[in-house]
């Protein structure tokens, strides 16, 4: 047994002392090939269905054609447009969600005001309450689940809620990257979840069950990290931050947006990345949150493997043989990526733009 202990204790030591350089620096040049993955069948997408989920066929539905061609229409170009026409309806969610959420469909119950969303990570049933906001993910994957923009049936009815849409698969149009198309495998179908499922917050710490199991947060802990500051009020909420060297490089290279965004006010908006380097991991980002699946597909979550929830990404660090302070990084978003000088100077990072592809 003490030899066992101790083989299993030098297996450990040795597999972390080596991860640190082999999952933040890049060891051997390793080349990227892009595989297409294959879309699920019908089949597949049953066989992963989340066990609070009820499917129902419907007899009569308004066709997934239908309610595509609306959004087509209508989404993208027009949305602005379209949700001035509903600014009455909808301007209490956007008063307190922001633009965080594209919303359809909302309902009023006596004083609870009902509307599903969506944003990056998948579609929410949002809810107003005395004033009060709340959000809860629905965990159906955009890339298997379409929701009907249009519904003709109440979406919450006799403590459930119901969405009519279809089974969908995801069609890339060739050398247009970010520009999915759907095409239904299987439609006319009303989508059931209990509330009481959906609303479950084992830890009360403002983000449901479904949410945290999604996305690898742990659904009983308020403090999923336990570095002292609750999942819905930390900025990145599966990794204690620290502050050291390449952490400072990361942070530099976090995506910008335009307008100044308040993680205390959002605290639905997320950037997700894939990364195993814990520097990366324990960045601090100051105005959205921040979630870290893991690079190897065993270890993600089946809402991640299944589901394009990432906007940017950021490479290994490349370091340089011949100056110890001068590193090389990438950049990427879903149209370009920027290659990224790096060095170290006087407790400071300088970076220099070498290189940008547009796809
Ligand atoms: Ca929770
Ligand atoms: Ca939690
Ligand atoms: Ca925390």
């Amino acid at each position: 047994m003490k030899i066992l202990y101790f083989a299993f204790f030098v297996l450990l030591f040795s597999s972390c002392s080596k991860n640190i350089d082999e999952n933040c620096f890049i060891v051997k040049e390793e080349k990227s090939v892009y595989i297409e993955e294959k879309p699920y069948t019908i089949k597949e997408i049953l066989a992963e269905k989340p066990n609070y989920l009820e499917i129902i066929s419907l007899k009569s539905f308004r066709t997934f054609k239908e309610d595509s061609i609306y959004v087509h229409d209508h989404k993208w170009e027009n949305y602005e447009q379209r949700m001035k026409g509903k600014e009455i309806d909808l301007k209490d969610f956007k008063d307190k969600f922001f633009d965080d959420f594209m919303f359809f469909n909302n309902e009023k119950i006596g004083n609870v005001q009902y509307t599903l969303g969506r944003n990056n990570l998948g579609y929410w049933l949002l809810k107003i309450e005395k004033n009060k906001p709340s959000a809860y993910f629905l965990g159906l994957s955009f890339s298997h689940y379409y929701l009907n923009e249009i519904q003709t049936r109440p979406i919450i009815k006799d403590g459930f809620l119901q969405i009519e849409g279809s089974l969908v698969k995801i069609i890339k149009v060739p050398g247009l990257p970010g520009y999915d198309d759907y095409s239904s495998i299987d439609e006319g179908m009303l989508f059931k979840i209990n509330l009481k499922d959906l609303t479950k917050d084992a830890d009360n710490d403002g983000y449901n069950d479904i949410f945290e199991k999604c996305f690898g947060l742990n659904p009983n802990n308020k403090d999923s990290d336990e570095d002292g500051i609750i999942d819905f009020e930390d900025p990145n909420p599966m990794f204690k931050s620290e502050k050291n060297k390449f952490t400072d490089l990361y942070e530099n290279l976090l995506p910008e947006y335009s307008e100044r965004l308040d993680f205390k006010k959002r605290p639905y908006y997320f950037e997700v990345f894939k990364s195993d380097c814990d520097y990366f991991r324990q960045v601090n980002p100051k105005e959205y949150k921040v979630l870290f699946t893991s690079e190897n597909e065993d270890q993600q979550t089946d809402y991640i493997k299944s589901t394009d929830v990432f906007n940017f990404g950021i490479s290994k660090i490349k370091k340089n043989k011949m100056f110890p302070e001068r590193f090389y990084i990438q950049k990427w978003g879903s149209s370009s990526s920027t290659d990224y000088a790096a060095e170290y100077k006087d407790g400071k990072w300088k970076l220099e733009v070498v290189g940008t592809i547009v796809v």
